[in-house]
């Protein structure tokens, strides 16, 4: 079971290295990865169980997070319709994207970055997503809102990017050209 002491936080070299494709069929230790990240957010959202091994909540975790340099993460959010979409992307790709961006009105936060840093994140506001799952099915998706925000997020993660790379470090707040907001709510 991954808790917090098992995630690295900024500063190590790990969490800035590009991860490694993955090949299939899959190593076993490397589907139990994908496992325990799939639980860490699942657990990390149970109130009681967040209690209970101290977790801080998150919609998603990649495994550079946990010190481990292949390109796969985990996602659990609902969506606007209701559904969730809870599911482990293995070699991820953003095969297109919209020319318009979106950004959280809250800004973004990180398991890995234990400090709260201000700013608009701009990102694609709707991408189509490829991956496997550790079946090894090929996944085909569309994604907006929230969900595509933390997509590309944990797809950051895989090249060693973190979200305040992505600030505008002049002016964190400046208005994003061509750039809608995403306005979040209670919920997250
Ligand atoms: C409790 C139970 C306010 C501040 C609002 C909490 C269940 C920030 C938002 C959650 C912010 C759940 C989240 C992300 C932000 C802020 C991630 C709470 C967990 C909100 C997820 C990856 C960025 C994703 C919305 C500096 C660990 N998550 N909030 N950003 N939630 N959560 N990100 N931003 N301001 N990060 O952080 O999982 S994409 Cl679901
Ligand atoms: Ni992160």
């Amino acid at each position: 079971m991954i808790l917090m002491k098992d995630i690295i936080r900024e500063g190590n070299e790990l969490l800035r290295t590009c991860a490694e494709e993955v090949s299939f069929p899959l190593a076993p230790e490397i589907e139990q990865l994908g496992r325990e990240l799939l639980e860490y957010v699942q657990n990390s959202q149970d109130d009681d169980l967040a209690e209970k091994y101290g977790l801080r909540p998150g919609v998603g975790i990649a495994a550079p997070q946990v010190g481990q340099l292949h390109r796969l993460f985990a996602l659990h959010l609902e969506q606007d319709n209701g559904e969730w979409l809870s599911f482990v992307a293995v070699n991820p790709k953003i095969v297109s994207h919209s020319i318009e961006l979106a950004y959280l009105s809250t800004g973004e936060g990180c398991l890995s970055v234990d400090r709260s840093v201000p700013g608009y994140v701009p990102r694609y506001a709707r991408i189509t997503v490829k991956f496997k799952d550790l079946s090894g099915n090929e996944k085909r998706m569309r994604l907006k809102g929230f969900p595509a925000i933390a997509f590309q997020h944990e797809l950051d993660h895989l090249n060693g990017v973190l979200f305040y790379d992505r600030i505008n470090s002049d002016d964190p707040y400046a208005e994003i050209e061509n750039g809608i907001m995403i306005d979040m709510g209670k919920d997250q």
